[in-house]
């Protein structure tokens, strides 16, 4: 079975683990977010791209979700003696290995799904990795300026969750570039060649949201022959984790997990799941045109996840 993933960071790569537990023979493509993707210190990081890759080889911080396990920090603070930050974004050493990788690679005139390719040579996760495109694409997020009478100013978006915390209202979403970003070699073949097409519970305005962005993608997803399933990433009117409910406010879209469904639409999306807590809102989404269920859906451990992978993958195919 062949099986496309849509993925962000923690919410993807976590849901990818499961997957991988319910199905171990499949063959599972990730088109990874790269909107996330910050150059600091000189080089290419790719937190999404890194947290499947780190979560599915086994070499994430497991608690923290994101960057490496047993991590030190000591070019940060050698860095921070010389005065250089940003002090705000936490690389750790191990990590930092990573990035040179990355910015070696691309400085060689790699692209990044080859560069990707190349890092998991390395980690081995179990799935082919594609960066949704190899051109820069950089998520920006709009908010209030303090300094001016009711203008705006725009953030990158790792500026707006690492640094501000995601405290202040989040006015628009703008993904830059990606009207000019083309598909990563290999993203719209698979996603043709998919007999199932999921969206895990990642978030759905700066992860899937941006992965659609990218001129092509959307278009595939909603006319491949495979159905299209997704799993909310909001759990009882709120996040699980993360600030999905400040950037779906920016967009217009209630923190519920049929208002997301009914953003992706029908025209994307043949199958939704809630969790069991959101049983009630079943009956909208189905109205929109999209078949629903209510199961568990925290990600609790592996088997969790898997059991969730599975009613996804049960929900395909009855749409099918
Ligand atoms: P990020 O790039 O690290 O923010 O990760 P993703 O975009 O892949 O996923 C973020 C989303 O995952 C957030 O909106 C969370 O609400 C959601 N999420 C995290 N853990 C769980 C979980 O256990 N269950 C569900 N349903 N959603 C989760
Ligand atoms: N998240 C934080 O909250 N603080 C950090 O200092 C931080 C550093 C960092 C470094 C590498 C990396 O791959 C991810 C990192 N993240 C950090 C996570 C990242 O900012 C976000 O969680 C995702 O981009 C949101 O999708
Ligand atoms: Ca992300």
């Amino acid at each position: 079975m062949r099986i496309v993933v849509l993925a962000g960071g923690i919410g993807g790569a976590r849901f990818l683990r499961g997957l991988k537990s319910a199905v171990p023979d499949a063959d599972i493509t990730v088109i990874g977010n790269t909107g996330d993707d910050i150059h600091l210190f000189g080089l290419k990081v790719c937190p999404d791209l890194d947290t499947v890759m780190y979560t599915l080889g086994g070499g994430i911080h497991e608690e923290q979700g994101w960057g490496r396990a047993g991590e030190t920090f000591a070019v940060k603070e050698e860095l921070a003696a010389y005065g250089v930050g940003p002090e705000w974004f936490g690389l750790g050493d191990r990590d930092f290995a990573t990035h040179i990788v990355r910015t070696q690679m691309i400085s060689a005139g790699y692209p990044l799904s080859a560069v990707t390719e190349a890092l998991c040579d390395r980690w081995k996760p179990g799935v082919r990795l594609l960066p949704m495109s190899d051109d820069r694409v950089e998520t920006h997020v709009l908010i209030d300026d303090p300094e001016g009478e009711g203008g705006r100013r725009a953030v990158h978006f790792q500026e707006y969750w690492v640094r501000l915390r995601a405290r202040v209202p989040a006015r628009a979403i703008v993904p830059v570039g990606a009207e000019q970003a083309k598909p990563a070699p290999g993203v719209l073949e698979a996603i043709a060649a998919a007999d199932v097409i999921l969206f895990p519970p990642s978030n759905p305005v700066v992860s899937v949201g941006t992965i659609l962005a990218v001129p092509g993608v959307r278009e595939a997803v909603a006319g491949a022959a495979a159905p299209v399933v997704g799993l909310s990433p909001i759990v009882g009117d709120a996040p699980v984790r993360g600030m999905a409910d400040k950037v779906l406010a920016a967009v217009g879209v209630e923190s519920t997990a049929g208002a997301v469904a009914r953003h992706y639409g029908a025209d994307l999306l043949d199958g939704w799941l809630v969790d069991t807590v959101d049983a009630e809102q079943t009956a909208g989404v189905t109205a929109a045109g999209i078949r629903c269920r209510a199961v568990p859906l925290m990600m609790t451990d592996t088997e969790a996840t898997a059991r969730m992978a599975a009613e996804a993958l049960a929900l395909a195919e009855e749409v099918r």
